[in-house]
């Protein structure tokens, strides 16, 4: 007996393991392309398939959700952050929403060290000086930036990968602070000597990095508003591996701009892929470093992603329930 394999839908591209073995256990359609979906065809896709798989680059907002047909049983991310995704329309429906949670948490908390590093120690400007044939040879005084062991390290969001950046910055030396909605485990706080704070508006004076690591919602939507960010000291630099939307982007690049903080290290931005060309001229002016959203992109978390949507489509389709199942939130 045949058993009539799910209709799965998938809206880039991904690693060819995983497309293959997509192929082999559903009845897969790839975007060999990969370019993002317009919107008809995303319109469509729900409209076709019974697990849709989609990046960051879609929008599964409510109006399309609502124009899926009762035949779309789940979505399954490929990727962990699911603000592109509205999970409360999807419940509504009856809609399954998974991700893709761990995997790209160490990949992710390296990306914050580095940049913080990399804005600190100069990288970029140093390395641009050699590529530009502007080095004249070792000096005392030139390329100079600012040590980072012995400097006190924020956390905003002290879930897996705040943890994982926490560890990482204590081995640099840093002391570690954070706001979380919840106080961590005791044991976790001992291990990574880090002090609570309940108020953000209590920590962000008193630390020199800051490191955003929590989610996009409406809650934490412009967390980092311009009144926030007058709290911070003017040697202060922020780091961005979460999301645009969780800081005012436009009121960081004033504080910059005005010497309120020193400088960011954003691999995230509030309109991907276009960066706003005030925050450019920063970039320019060797302030802030930013990357094109790279955090996870390691071959082996592309990879580790493609098996936890796999692994999340499977069980469904066998009547179980997925590992990754993310249920609304309040906010
Ligand atoms: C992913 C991310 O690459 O998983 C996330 O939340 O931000 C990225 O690192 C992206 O979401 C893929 O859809």
């Amino acid at each position: 007996m045949s058993v009539k394999k799910p209709v799965v839908i998938v809206t880039r591209k991904l690693p060819d393991d995983v497309e293959t073995r997509m192929r082999e256990l559903f009845d897969t359609r790839l975007n060999l392309e990969d370019r993002a979906m317009s919107a008809a065809e995303l319109a469509e896709a729900v409209k076709t398939a019974q697990v849709l798989v989609p990046t960051v680059t879609d929008r599964i907002d409510a109006a399309l959700i609502e124009q899926a047909g009762p035949q779309l049983e789940m979505i399954a991310n490929f990727g962990n952050g699911v603000d592109n995704i509205d999970v409360k329309a999807a419940a509504k429906k009856g809609i399954i929403v998974t991700n893709t949670p761990n995997v790209l948490t160490e990949d992710t908390a390296d990306m914050a060290m580095g940049l913080m590093i990399a804005v600190s120690r100069r990288f970029v400007e140093g390395a641009q000086a050699i590529n530009r044939d502007k080095w004249r040879g070792w000096s005392p005084t030139w390329m100079l930036g600012h040590r980072i062991w012995g400097k006190r390290l924020g956390i905003i969001g002290m879930g897996r990968i705040g943890t994982a950046v926490a560890r990482r910055a204590k081995a640099f030396g840093l002391s570690i602070h954070y706001h979380n909605r919840n106080r961590v485990a005791a044991r976790t706080e001992d291990e990574l000597e880090a002090t609570y704070w309940d108020t953000l508006d209590q920590m962000l004076p008193r630390v020199d990095f800051l490191s955003v690591n929590c989610p996009h919602t409406a809650a934490t939507r412009h967390m980092l508003s311009a009144e926030r960010l007058s709290l911070m000291q003017p040697g202060a630099i922020i780091i961005n591996t979460a999301r645009g939307e969780v800081i005012d982007e436009a009121a960081l690049t004033q504080a910059i701009a005005h010497g309120k903080i020193a400088g960011a290290g954003l691999d995230v931005f509030a309109s991907e892929p276009a960066v706003a060309p005030d925050l450019m001229k920063l970039v320019k002016q060797g302030k802030v470093v930013v990357l094109p959203h790279m955090g996870s992109a390691t071959k082996e978390g592309r990879h580790e992603m493609g098996d936890r949507v796999l692994i999340n489509i499977r069980t469904w389709a066998d009547s179980h329930r997925p590992p990754d199942r993310v249920l609304p939130t309040g906010d």
